[in-house]
Parts: structure tokens; C-alpha cells; sequence
């Protein structure tokens, strides 16, 4: 039988080493959908109920794998659908394609249904951005396009007219320069390394320090061995913006765990008092927890030369993978006799973990939210990967949750977007079957794209969610108050029975309120065969306070109350136990 366009556009994303597509059908993409049929037993369609799910699972497949995302949705509206979690995998550096169709080829531009202009949609997001205009050129788009998004790791898309997947290749005359196959799939990471006397330049601004702090983030992640090596020998914590959560575990000795709103103490006492900054692969963007400019010096290492001095005004940029730049780093080093910064920072962490154990001890009911957080850690396999959404229940899982060595842990980091956690699960189950896929998510985010839950059902996902249900976008009422001073409005949520709407979806649930019964309803869960969810109700009114309360904070916490909060006479004394609760922890 002759080769239609959708089928070379098939066979070429399967010789890439692509083995599912995630997206949604539609009579935009009927072609495609044909050859991704005939060819089941090579490539997985995965289904979902929206497509942003689609692109959002696409991001996490690239991030938990290193490997291509592929994403599909049909001609205008399930195109437009898909960038918000595209915009998600180009802010955090996934390698992502994304097919779409158009209108017929020969329609396009006179205003035919659903036809969206999707090259200039999808300009700003893509890498690569191109449309096939017959099935001739279908397979050197391919080729580039998965070229262009794993060498730049962010998004490409390729759309194809709908009447043009159906095209046979002998049916679409070549052009008098095309030579046939002039393009290849074969693509392997490049590993670059800067030069001697840069590495050299760098080593000695590290070397005439006293005080470092390395900050690793997502792209020092799979170099957890150099980054300890550098530590010990500079005698410098380790501080990890979100994205670097895994990049050591957190019981390494070295790490006083993250920064910014939802960090650590002592991550904020080691950056203030800092004379020389080592930056490993982030992009940190929350600049008033960097160190001051004229105490500190800092060296940057990260594998996109563009990404260098964009946050700290660095010494030395060495441009290169953070694994192979700090192995050729490390000889250059010189063992820092003096380890008080380190120990001072291991102090603070010592006192933080208490402090950390305290407060998810805490017997209220409702129970805290930091109680389930924490309760997931006894029950998290040694190769668990965790998902996580935007909001208060981030800050939960940023400080309670502790990553072990093996584990993996993404979330929306830079475009911090809600609704990714449940996607991202259902990816990494697909990736991975073998092991656990745990999603913890507040009621917001959750019911965005909830229909997913019955996507695992479809598919036998056996992932695990903890949905924490506070009725409240919680993270926006705490700004209003907080950053604002003005009292919550518009972030109530209508309560939803989350136990029945897993029945509902043919899985299982289970509901925890005391802080009792948090532990059971996790095992439980993690014990169900197939998806299952924990519904964790918690208190409304915990704050997700920062490391340290800066005191323009408290006031405007405190203007918010006087004006009118209606929830103040709870917030007050949940603040006022909260600290009690605190000091009796020490
Ligand atoms: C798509 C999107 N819309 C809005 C926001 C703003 N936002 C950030 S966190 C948040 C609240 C999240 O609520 P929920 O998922 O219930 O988590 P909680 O904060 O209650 O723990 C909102 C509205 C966002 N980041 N992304
Ligand atoms: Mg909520």
C-alpha cells in the first residue's frame, strides 16, 4: 500500500526512539490518528480528557525520562488548548513536539472552520514551528523538528493540513532541489565542557572564598556525587531552588534544603552571609534571596551560555553540562581547612528538622497540612516519583516531604502554573511502570484537569494522588493578605467529595481529617491495586509562612485582619497557636 504523509510522519517519530503520544482526536488529526493505529503495537496513544493534560504529560514524560515528549491535538481549539502546558515544558527547558492539524491546505486563509492561525500561535513557544505542505516534506520536518527540541530543550510543532496527512508520497512532486532523505534521526547529546582557563579562572575565585554556597538546581540534577565532592571539599552547603530538589537527597549532610518563600532557614542564613557563590544549573529567579553583590563573588555553570549572569552578576560563567564541568572543576579545588560555614549551616539544619517535626506532629483537627506532607515520607518507595502542583501544598511538599537518593520530583517551576501534578503522574507511571507514581495536589489545581483521574483508569495507571483539600486556592488568599494586606476575596472553593468522585471513576479513595488517621489512609492507598487518591482534609487557615517573617509581612498580615478578613478571628489565633506550638517544639 502506498505511504501516506501521516504515515511517514508515524514511521519517522517511531525510528526517533518515540514510544507514546499523548493527545486527544479530533477531524483535524483523523490521519494521523489512522497511522498512530495501524502501527498500536509500536507506539502507545495515550488518551486524555483535555488537551493541555496532553502537553502537560508530554513536559513530564521529557523531564522524568531526559527523553522526547510528543504531544498531538487537532486543528484550532484542541491546539490552543495544549500551550499552557507547553509554555510549561519551554520555562523549564523540557524537550517537547507538539502535532497539531490545520484546515485543509488549500482553505487556509479564508476563514474556514476552526482554522487558527497556529504558526503564529505557537511562535512564541516553539523553538521550531513549522507546517508540512505535502508529504514529501513531512519526514526532514520530523527530523528537524526532534532535533530542534532535544538540542534547545524546549518545544517544537509541526502542523500538518488535514487533507495532506491522507497525501500519498508519490502523489506530492518534489521540488527540483530536494534530494530525497537528505535528512537523518540520528541525534546524541552533545557533552560540552568549557576550556582549561576558564575552569581555571573559576577555581580560583572558588579557592579565595571563605564562605560558599552552591546552589544546584534542575539542571545539576543526575550530578549528585560532584556536587557532595565540591561540598565537602569547599566545606559549602548545598542549597536547592525547587526544581533541584533531587539533585542531592535531602538527608545529604551538605544540603540545608531550599530558598525562597518555601525554603529553609537555613538556606537563607548560609545565602545572606555568603562571600562566593557557585551556581549549577538554575535559573533561580527570586533575586532577594541571593547574596549581596558586594560581599559575595559567584561563578556560574550552566549548559545554555544565554542563561549565564541573568541573576547574579557572576566573575565567571563557564558554559557546559553541570556533571562533566564539575568533574573538571574538582581537581582545581583546594580543601578548605576552616569547615565553620559548613557546620554552622548543619547546625541550622539540625534545628530546622526539629522544627520541621514539630509542626507535622501537630494533633488539631482538622490536621495541619503539614501533617499528610510529611506522613507520605515513611511510605514513599526508594525509587518513588513525586508530582506536585502550585499553591500552599507546594510549600508542603518543598519542606516535608524528604527526597530520598533514587527519587524524582518535578513540578511547574518557572511558569508555576497550577494543574500539571496529576499529568506529570500519569507520565511518569507511563515511563516508568515499574515504579511508584505519587501526585500531591491541592483541591485547585486537582479539579482543573481532574478528568485525567479517569485516564489512569482507562490505562490501569496504578498512581497514587493525595489531594489536599482546604476548599480554598490557598496560596492566593495568603497572598492577598500577605504581600497585599487585603482581605481574601474570589479563592473559595465549593467543596467536592473526592472519595466519590474516584468511585465515580471506577478507582478508589480514602478520606483523612485527624492527623490519626493520615498514616492509614496513605497506606491504604499505596496498598490499592489499580489509582487511588487520599482525600486529606486540612486546616484552612495554616499559613504557609516563609522561613523567616520579614516584618512588612506581618504588617501587612495584620492590615489585612483590620480590614475586614473575614476569616480573621481563626487566622489570628491560628497564627498566635502556631507560634506557641513552635516554641514548644525547641
Ligand atoms: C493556571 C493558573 N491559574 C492561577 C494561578 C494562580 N495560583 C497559584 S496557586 C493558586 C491556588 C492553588 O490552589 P490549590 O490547588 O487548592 O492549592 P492550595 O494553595 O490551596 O494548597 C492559584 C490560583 C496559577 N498559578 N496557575
Ligand atoms: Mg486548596
Amino acid at each position: 500500500m502506498a505511504r501516506t504523509a501521516a504515515d511517514v510522519l508515524v514511521d519517522r517519530l517511531i525510528d526517533w526512539g518515540v514510544r507514546v503520544v499523548f493527545g486527544l482526536p479530533g477531524d483535524g488529526i483523523n490521519g494521523i490518528m489512522e497511522a498512530l493505529r495501524t502501527r498500536q503495537d509500536r507506539i502507545r496513544f495515550v488518551q486524555v480528557r483535555h488537551e493541555e493534560s496532553a502537553a502537560f504529560m508530554a513536559c513530564g514524560y521529557a523531564k522524568y525520562t531526559g527523553r522526547l515528549g510528543v504531544c498531538l491535538a487537532t486543528s484550532g481549539p484542541g491546539a490552543i488548548h495544549l500551550l499552557n502546558g507547553l509554555y510549561d515544558a519551554k520555562m523549564d527547558h523540557a524537550p517537547v513536539l507538539a502535532l497539531t492539524g490545520q484546515t485543509y491546505h488549500d482553505l487556509i486563509g479564508t476563514q474556514y472552520q476552526q482554522e487558527v492561525d497556529l504558526l503564529s500561535l505557537f511562535k512564541d513557544v516553539a523553538v521550531y514551528n513549522q507546517m508540512a505542505l505535502g508529504a514529501g516534506h513531512v519526514q526532514a520536518l520530523v527530523d528537524a523538528g526532534c532535533r530542534a527540541a532535544l538540542s534547545h530543550r524546549g518545544v517544537a510543532h509541526i502542523t500538518v493540513p488535514v487533507d495532506l496527512q491522507e497525501q500519498e508520497i508519490e502523489d506530492d512532486e518534489r521540488s527540483s532541489k530536494k534530494v530525497e532523505g537528505h535528512t537523518s534521526d540520528v541525534w546524541r547529546p552533545p557533552t560540552v565542557v568549557p576550556c582549561e582557563n576558564d575552569v581555571r579562572a573559576a577555581a580560583g575565585v572558588l579557592n579565595a572564598g571563605a564562605r560558599t554556597v552552591i546552589l544546584a538546581g534542575q539542571g545539576a540534577i543526575g550530578a549528585a556525587s560532584e556536587l557532595e565532592q565540591l561540598a565537602d571539599l569547599m566545606g559549602a552547603p548545598i542549597v536547592k531552588p525547587l526544581l533541584g530538589k533531587a539533585a542531592v537527597p535531602d538527608d545529604s549532610p551538605f544540603t540545608t534544603g531550599g530558598i525562597g518563600l518555601l525554603g529553609t532557614e537555613p538556606s537563607e542564613v548560609a545565602m545572606e552571609e555568603a562571600d562566593t557563590l557557585l551556581m549549577v544549573g538554575t535559573n533561580f529567579p527570586y533575586m532577594e534571596f541571593y547574596p549581596k553583590h558586594d560581599q559575595c563573588r559567584g561563578v556560574q555553570i550552566d549548559a545554555e551560555p544565554s542563561r549565564l549572569g541573568l541573576r547574579f552578576p557572576i566573575s565567571v560563567g563557564l558554559c557546559g553540562d553541570a556533571r562533566a564541568t564539575m568533574q573538571v572543576l574538582l581537581p582545581h579545588i583546594h580543601r578548605r581547612g576552616n569547615r565553620a560555614f559548613l557546620e554552622k549551616a548543619q547546625a541550622g539544619m539540625t534545628a530546622w528538622r526539629a522544627l520541621m517535626r514539630t509542626q507535622a506532629a501537630r494533633d488539631d483537627v482538622p490536621m495541619k497540612p503539614q501533617v499528610i506532607a510529611a506522613a507520605l515520607n515513611g511510605l514513599l518507595a526508594d525509587d518513588a516519583i513525586i508530582s506536585t502542583d502550585s499553591g500552599t501544598v507546594t510549600t508542603w511538599v518543598a519542606r516535608y516531604v524528604e527526597l530520598k537518593r533514587g527519587q524524582l520530583f518535578s513540578c511547574s517551576g518557572n511558569l508555576a502554573t497550577m494543574a500539571p501534578g496529576l499529568p506529570y503522574a500519569i507520565a511518569a507511571q507511563i515511563a516508568y511502570p515499574g515504579r511508584q507514581s505519587v501526585a500531591f495536589v491541592g483541591d485547585g489545581g486537582f479539579t482543573m484537569l481532574m478528568g485525567e483521574f479517569a485516564t489512569a483508569v482507562k490505562y490501569r495507571l496504578p498512581i497514587k494522588v493525595v489531594i489536599v483539600k482546604n476548599n480554598v486556592l490557598g496560596m492566593i488568599k495568603w497572598e492577598q493578605m500577605v504581600f497585599l494586606g487585603n482581605p481574601e476575596y474570589g479563592v473559595s472553593l465549593e467543596p467536592i467529595d473526592f472519595v466519590k468522585f474516584a468511585e465515580a471513576c471506577g478507582a478508589i479513595g480514602f478520606r483523612c481529617e485527624r492527623p490519626e488517621e493520615a498514616r492509614p489512609a496513605l497506606e491504604a492507598m499505596m496498598l490499592a491495586e489499580g489509582p487511588a487518591l487520599v482525600e486529606a482534609i486540612v486546616d484552612p487557615f495554616e499559613p504557609p509562612m516563609p522561613a523567616r517573617v520579614k516584618a512588612k509581612q506581618a504588617l501587612r498580615m495584620a492590615e489585612s485582619l483590620a480590614r475586614g478578613e473575614p476569616n480573621r478571628g481563626r487566622i489570628a489565633l491560628t497564627l498566635f497557636r502556631n507560634k506557641v506550638s513552635d516554641l514548644k517544639g525547641h
